[in-house]
């Protein structure tokens, strides 16, 4: 291999461990819920219960409910930060007790800090009408955040509860990894040393 190939492998080396990052789904770390009815707990909407491939069985003992009110609030703990690129929610279907029960209006918020939110956007989620059912997926724009807070505003008519099924992230860590930094660095610093001795070389 020449010195000059040498030199841009080494820049490629450098610069693709850098960024070589890919999106996939985050593991929650926790979640909270504004109130939770009798079993129906909020686990059971970052645990995979109830999900075959991408499809939510419908059953009531793998999903969350609200206890007694039909607005309400989730907050998601991703752990670290990540820049968010989607997120898709299973709605709560029409098993036990009826498709009222399903999230309409949703209101999506971000933070970094878990105290200071800011409003990413406002969504209607659409109604499963059968058993089982696939997620509904939204784009959160690579926003970086660590927390996200979902307010539920409004259901399909159901007067007493609201839920969900199962909520799903997407992202990329925005926690710069040490082994891929410390290879983009001495990928890096090898182009550099390279070019040194070439220049060097060269006179
Ligand atoms: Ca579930």
């Amino acid at each position: 291999m020449s010195r000059s190939s040498r030199f841009i492998a080494a820049m490629l080396i450098g610069a693709s461990a850098l960024a070589s990052a890919q999106a996939a789904e985050i593991a929650v770390a926790s979640v909270t819920a504004s109130s939770t009815f009798y079993t129906y707990n909020p686990v059971n909407l970052i645990n995979g219960n109830g999900l075959s491939g991408d499809l939510h069985s419908g059953n009531w003992e793998a999903k969350w409910l609200l206890n007694g009110v039909t607005t309400g609030n989730l907050t998601f703990d991703l752990g670290s930060l990540y820049k968010i690129g989607s997120t898709t929610i299973w709605n709560y279907g029409p098993g036990c007790c009826g498709e009222g029960r399903s999230v309409q209006d949703l209101s999506i918020s971000l933070s970094t800090d878990g105290v200071n939110y800011s409003e990413f956007g406002a969504f209607v989620l659409s109604k499963p009408t059968t058993d089982p059912f696939g997620g509904e997926t939204l784009g959160l724009g690579d926003t970086t955040a660590r927390f996200v807070r979902f307010d539920i505003k409004s259901n399909y008519g159901e007067a007493d509860y609201t839920g969900l099924s199962e909520v799903k992230f997407d992202g990329v860590s925005a926690v710069p990894e040490a082994s891929s930094l410390a290879y983009g660095l001495i990928g890096l610093a090898t182009a550099a040393l390279l070019q040194r001795r070439r220049n060097n070389a060269a006179r």
